[in-house]
């Protein structure tokens, strides 16, 4: 007969041991799980519908009238061999060999990374990615790489999307076995913005290569070098992955007026990381300031220099980084990035699919598919549709950015940041004091977190009214940010040349700045002990790596997840436009909660509020009716 639940099932009426009616009737158990899950995720719906989703709440909701269509792909078609295929088989030293001796210009895919992160504040969720894995896979197999993790979004997952991040990545990886995937890791400061103790990045690497991860790009976001050195130890010792170690590029190497950093100063960065073990150097050029000219002289130097292969990356910002791309090609670089045309320009990185028409029948010609890639831009164009509230990049490229020298991941996000504080119509002013705070710093590489504390220091002086060069005759005891302290601590570690002394005075007062890595005097985290106080918050037997790494690295968005999860389930499910603006009555969705299990949802009817503010909604779940109440917050 038909259980409808557990209570009603005889063994539980007689009393008889809850453990001894699991280990009989499992399949009753999964029902009651499923169907806990499917209130939870009424609930959720339910309050999307009635008081919206915090991170769309006032926008306007996206029209998204284009049809999201993924391209064709056969199922019954093996995925050909790639270059996940070579790494496995030869290893990381034959990898870097056989990537310096292509003739091809390489490509790696930045869509799933830095393009939303740049485009759409890192908003991008992993059904819109998994989705269009497979038809990735199986036309996209002669791609380089597919940045699809790390930076800005693992943080952001969590937080806004109530994502498990590691999850992603293994999902991801299932469905695309043959490409490598590649990651931005900040050094030592892991994917966050601060520093971590060198068990805890060693661990995290290690697991995240466990999940799947190929290449890890490594930078420090002042161009520290011993910052970097525990992560590409780990990198080679503990893994068959690949370390990219990351030169990051600021400045004009063309413009004799800068001399701080030259072509000689990323010349010998690249030879001291050949020296350290990189595998493959990466210039990284996070806000899109190599103009074409100094990438063709700045790849030529470094091609020469090292015996390893260059991965250049860049952003749109000035709208002529596809003619870098060029240069660099032309140059000699081995691999460069570029993103989908559809999530491409301006903050994000050059157009993949003018690149592939660009070099063809080129002696460097890319080798990809510009068909499948041209749909592939159909597919990302309709996705982009359901992100608009976040997507806020300059309407046109432009040359301010060499005198501002934002990075393109952080130009979105420090523009919704001023928003917030009430200063969105004087963001001219906020892009002034972005400059010239990096002056009073004495010119440092801005990139995560270096970058974002230029930009919390820059609000911090506008909203109290004070010019960055007076910055130095406030009051000694000034409150500062406590990003600013930290840097200015040397808890970042040291710029080039040191910090400049009246601004450490004033920020720090009288305590003493620290010297040298930060990481060589962290305490080591006592896993063991983490994963007992991981137990406690998410009332499990277990702690598994997924969960210690995420709680090591933003303790408190980790908990708010794990309360998050308890209360409405993993949002992850859900498509992207009910996740972000509910349903409308009458819609109708298709929700897999489970492999195999779907669930069609469908809204019926909204009440009006009852005199506590509650409204019941009732909806149809597979074909019957349920109703879920809830508090109308307006
Ligand atoms: C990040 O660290 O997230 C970046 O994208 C830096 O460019
Ligand atoms: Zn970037």
């Amino acid at each position: 007969p038909f259980i409808e639940n557990v209570i009603h099932h005889d063994t539980f009426l007689t009393g008889e041991a809850i453990t001894t009616l699991i280990d009989t009737t499992p399949a009753l158990f999964n029902f009651s799980r499923r169907r806990d899950r499917a209130t939870k995720l009424l609930k959720l719906l339910g309050e999307t519908i009635v008081n919206g989703n915090d991170q769309v709440k006032g926008r306007p909701v996206p029209l998204m009238d284009l049809p999201v269509i993924v391209p064709d792909y056969d199922p019954k078609q093996p995925k050909p061999a790639g270059t996940k295929d070579y790494l496995t088989k030869h290893g990381p030293e034959k990898f870097a060999e056989w990537t310096r001796k292509q003739k091809r210009l390489l490509i790696t895919d930045t869509t799933m990374r830095d393009a939303h992160q740049s485009l759409l504040a890192a908003r991008m969720r992993s059904s819109d990615q998994l989705e269009v894995a497979d038809a990735i896979a199986q036309h996209g197999d002669k791609l380089y790489s597919l940045e699809c993790w790390g930076g800005a979004t693992f943080d952001t997952s969590m937080r806004f999307l109530h994502e498990n991040p590691f999850k992603r990545l293994r999902r991801l990886r299932e469905r695309i076995p043959n490409i490598c995937f590649q990651m931005l890791l900040r050094g030592a400061n892991g994917v966050g913005y601060s520093n971590y103790p060198d068990n805890v990045i060693r661990g995290f690497i290690k697991h995240s290569a466990d999940c799947g991860m190929d290449i890890f790009r490594v930078f420090d976001s002042l161009n520290y070098l011993p910052n970097l050195k525990v992560a590409m130890d780990s990198i080679r010792k503990d893994t068959n992955s690949v370390c990219e170690a990351t030169i990051c590029y600021t400045g004009d190497i063309l413009n004799d007026d800068r001399d701080k950093y030259t072509l000689e100063y990323y010349v010998q960065m690249a030879q001291e990381l050949e020296k350290m073990g990189a595998h493959i150097i990466a210039l990284k050029d996070m806000s899109g300031l190599c103009h074409p000219h100094a990438a063709y002289k700045l790849i030529k130097a470094l091609r020469a220099a090292v015996a390893l292969p260059v991965h250049f990356h860049t952003h749109d910002s000035s709208g002529i980084a596809g003619a870098s791309i060029i240069k660099a090609a032309e140059a000699g670089v081995d691999a460069v990035d570029l993103s989908i045309a559809s999530l491409s320009g301006l903050t994000a990185q050059p157009n993949l699919n003018s690149i592939i028409n660009a070099m063809r029948g080129d002696k460097r010609d890319t080798g990809l598919d510009q068909k499948f890639f041209d749909d592939l831009s159909i597919y990302w164009e309709a996705i982009r549709q359901y992100y608009e509230p976040f997507d806020t990049s300059p309407k046109f490229g432009s040359a301010e950015v060499y005198r501002h020298e934002m990075p393109g991941g952080q130009y979105t996000n420090l523009r919704e940041q001023a928003r917030a504080l009430g200063l969105g119509a004087r963001w001219p002013e906020v892009v002034r004091y972005y400059h010239e705070v990096n002056e009073v710093l004495g010119d440092i590489v801005k990139v995560t977190p270096s970058s974002k504390v230029v930009g919390d220091l820059s609000m911090f002086l506008l909203t109290k009214g004070v010019e960055p060069k007076d910055m130095v005759n406030l009051e000694p005891g000034t409150a500062f940010p406590e990003s600013v302290v930290d840097m200015l601590s040397g808890g970042l570690g040291q710029p080039k040349g040191g910090w400049p002394k009246d601004v450490q005075k004033v920020v720090l007062g009288d305590r003493k700045p620290y010297k040298g890595r930060p990481g060589a005097r962290a305490e080591k985290v006592d896993l063991a002990a983490t994963r007992e106080e991981v137990k406690a918050i998410t009332k499990r037997s277990e702690c598994n790596d997924d969960d210690l790494y995420a709680y090591l690295m933003y303790p408190q968005v980790f908990k708010d997840l794990v309360k998050y999860i308890n209360e409405y389930g993993h949002a992850r499910v859900l498509p992207t436009p009910a996740f972000f603006y509910g349903l409308k009555p009458g819609e109708e969705i298709s929700v897999e909660i489970e492999e195999g299990k779907v669930l069609i949802i469908k809204l019926i009817y909204v009440s009006e509020p009852d005199k506590e503010g509650l409204r019941t909604l009732t909806f149809e779940l597979n074909g019957r009716a349920r109703e879920c109440v809830i508090k109308d917050h307006s």
